[in-house]
């Protein structure tokens, strides 16, 4: 049942209910599956609102169960130092690129042609609308920190064009037209056609943009796509079509429209679909591939698809930090322990295989083909936000740290102008005929047909300083370190100034400047990174104890503008083994130095011209890694260099022969390594992240 008058159904109660009796109004949402949905007619329940200025990168303001609460994306300015290179690329480089080659390769013509203004055939793939609303979300993140008059006109101009094709049902879509329509919303189009992802990124885009700039013309059209169109025709009710999300996506979408506009029904929306309708018929692997069309809260372990995944467990735990529903917390929190023990790549990555771009089995973490897309990573990252807003546990911020600065930050190049699809942790360029986000031999590609990572990656980084800190009840949380200022305030209104000045990552030292605008007492949580074994924290020069890795430290105390809190975290390089069940990695060790996880690259290494491949070397692990900073090579990076050997080369052996042949003797050598985030810079070369080792 498709909802087809020109006079949608919400404005329709909305009216009569002026004109007619309550229980005539019951009767008209009754007959509409309003009632069935929500147990009562359409409640007029909400919840405060958050004015659009302060709202952060998602808004937990009045999240009952979200302990933390977001501070907003323009609170914080992030000054000169690691991460300010990487943000003034992607506005001058990443987002202005990725939109001329959005326009070159008709996204915006598909919905053009919609309203008689382009003559272009539809192109691209189910999935091509998200790729101009996650574009738009990058732009409205970037609006948050600055007006940009030109960035705000262009963006301004494509939401037009976008809301032009919304017909009067609230259907908007650019694939499901013409020959395609009668498709829409049939259940095989539902698990694989991608409708309500495309809206959920649309919802998002809209979300940051009215954010930026109080606009909401992107939002209303979500919204009446949700109103009118979705909630009067799909869900539990007998006269309602069921759904099934097919890619999870409008989950968290739904869950950050409803703190957007305080109405409790898409929070019920979300629940219905986290739970999925047993009348969609759907066979067992879908159910895998989808990790959606089964309750979320009967799932045990990561499967399927992994951007699937992760984004069902962001709308699992924003459901969760709306609702409470211990059964969510429960099943969260035991996925979030099959993630760490058995599924995460040492660079933060998730999805090891290529096939169904999906999780493996537990431990199944190969290097040369590992998928990790950068996507599945920032799923991660964004999964893992929620988390911590939930508990206020340093152990999720450490996964937000490690797969920030290394799978994340991978997946754009240095120039911003190119992106990784996959982020393997080992590379060979002439694997090309194996994969097909290869094109010349070259892993970092400025499009691909799938675009779904570059502007997901450009909304990250726009969205960063959203994720610096929290505040909660009792005081500030610091989750992240780099320059930067903070200027927000207390839960009791007191305006409060938190300065760092760090060279971090490269650097263990940081120092905070806490002021508030009067003397007040609350607690400054400080992260103390798991990495760092061992630190000092100095508040006002004197020694405080009880920092522990993996943790915050609460520094509780009066303070007044101008106090400091030192801290000094170690970074001493660790070289990692991984569980002898990741087969790929017996024998092998990974260097971590701070947050950042390196890797070799051939054309550092000083043999690199004598023909021996990468495979060649073994570190020594009673060796003493040295680091200094190269401020000229890949726009500045610290390098390893660590003691090692250099063996002859593949050829001079056979393929197989008897374990007694005496081993050629191997040459001393030193193994330099560069940030993992850098890799694949440069002329295409070899790379791994795991290196053979000798123990003495
Ligand atoms: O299906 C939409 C997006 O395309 C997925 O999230 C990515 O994995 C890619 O397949
Ligand atoms: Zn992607």
């Amino acid at each position: 049942m498709i909802v087809k008058d020109r006079f949608s159904r919400r404005r329709f109660i909305t009216a009569t209910a002026s004109m007619l009796p309550a229980a005539s109004v019951y009767a008209s949402a009754k007959s509409m599956g309003l009632v069935s949905m929500f147990g009562t007619a359409q409640r007029a329940e909400t919840t405060p609102t958050t004015n659009w200025r302060d709202a952060g990168v998602i808004d937990l303001s009045h999240s009952p169960y979200a302990k933390l609460k977001t501070v907003p994306v323009r609170a914080v300015v992030i000054q000169d130092g690691f991460w300010s290179q990487r943000r003034k690329t992607n506005v001058a480089s990443s987002i202005p690129s990725m939109h001329d080659d959005l326009i070159n390769h008709g996204r915006m013509d598909n919905f053009k042609r919609l309203a008689g203004k382009s003559s272009e055939p539809q192109k691209g793939p189910v999935y091509s609308d998200s790729d101009i609303y996650k574009w738009t979300e990058a732009v409205g993140f970037q609006l948050q920190v600055g007006d940009q008059p030109e960035l705000r006109k262009s963006t301004d101009a494509m939401i037009r064009d976008v809301v032009a094709i919304q017909e009067p049902s609230g259907y908007l879509n650019t694939y499901y037209n013409g020959d395609k329509k009668t498709l829409r919303m049939q259940y095989d189009t539902q698990t694989t056609g991608h409708e309500l992802y495309n809206i959920g990124h649309m919802l998002q885009g809209a979300i940051a943009y009215y954010r930026a700039t109080g606009d909401r013309t992107l939002l209303d059209a979500g919204i009446r796509f949700v109103d009118d169109f979705l909630i009067p025709n799909y869900g539990p009710g007998a006269n309602q079509k069921a759904i099934v999300s097919g890619h999870p996506e409008i989950e968290m979408a739904l869950v950050e429209l409803s703190r957007t506009t305080g109405e409790r029904k898409y929070i019920d929306l979300a629940g219905y679909i986290l739970h999925g309708d047993a009348r969609v018929p759907l066979k067992p692997q879908q159910i895998v591939y989808m990790y959606c069309g089964m309750p979320f809260t009967s799932r045990t372990k990561l499967e399927g698809h992994a951007v699937r995944a992760m984004y069902a467990c962001c709308g699992a735990t924003d459901y969760y930090l709306e609702t409470g529903d211990a059964s969510y917390w429960k099943t969260l929190n035991a996925l979030w322990d099959d993630l760490t023990a058995h599924q995460l790549y040492v660079n933060g990555g998730v999805g090891a295989r290529a096939a169904g771009e999906a999780f493996g089995d537990a431990y199944e973490l190969p290097n040369a083909q590992a998928y990790g897309e950068s996507c599945a990573a920032i799923g991660n990252m964004m999964w893992n936000w929620r988390m911590l807003a939930a508990s206020g546990e340093a152990k999720f911020t450490d996964v937000i740290e490690r797969a920030l600065y290394n799978g994340i930050n991978s997946g754009m190049s240095l120039d911003g102008k190119t992106y990784c699809y996959r982020n393997p942790l080992a590379f060979d360029p002439a694997g090309e005929s194996r994969d097909r986000h290869l094109v010349d031999g070259k892993i970092r590609n400025a499009w691909y047909d799938t675009t779904c990572c570059p502007p997901n990656l450009e909304r990250t980084f726009a969205s960063l300083s959203g994720y610096f800190y929290s505040t909660s009840s009792d005081g500030v949380y610091v989750h992240l370190y780099d320059n930067s200022e903070m200027n927000w305030n207390l839960h009791d209104g007191t305006g409060l100034k938190v300065e760092q000045k760090t060279n971090y990552p490269w650097s263990g030292e940081v120092k905070i400047k806490v002021s508030p605008a009067t003397p007040s007492e609350f607690v400054m949580y400080v992260r103390i990174p798991g990495w760092s074994t061992k630190n000092t924290v100095k508040v006002n020069g004197k020694e405080f104890a009880g920092a522990k890795p993996g943790q915050y430290l609460a520094i509780r105390r009066r303070w007044s503008a101008d106090d400091t809190i030192d801290m000094q975290f170690d970074m001493t390089t660790h070289l990692l083994k991984a569980n002898p069940a990741v087969t790929e990695d017996r024998g092998r060790v990974a260097f971590q130095r701070g947050p950042i996880v390196f890797c070799m690259e051939h054309l550092d290494q000083p043999d690199h011209s004598s023909g021996m491949n990468l495979a060649g070397y073994t570190v020594l692990t009673d060796g003493v890694t040295t680091a200094h900073f190269e401020p000229t090579l890949l726009d500045g990076v610290m390098v390893l260099s660590h003691p090692g050997t250099i063996s002859k080369s593949a050829t001079d052996t056979g393929l197989y022969f008897p374990a007694s042949t005496p081993e050629a003797p191997a040459s001393p050598t030193t193994v330099r390594l560069i940030p993992y985030y850098a890799w694949a810079n440069r002329d295409p070369a070899s790379m791994q992240v795991w290196i053979p080792y000798k123990q003495a």
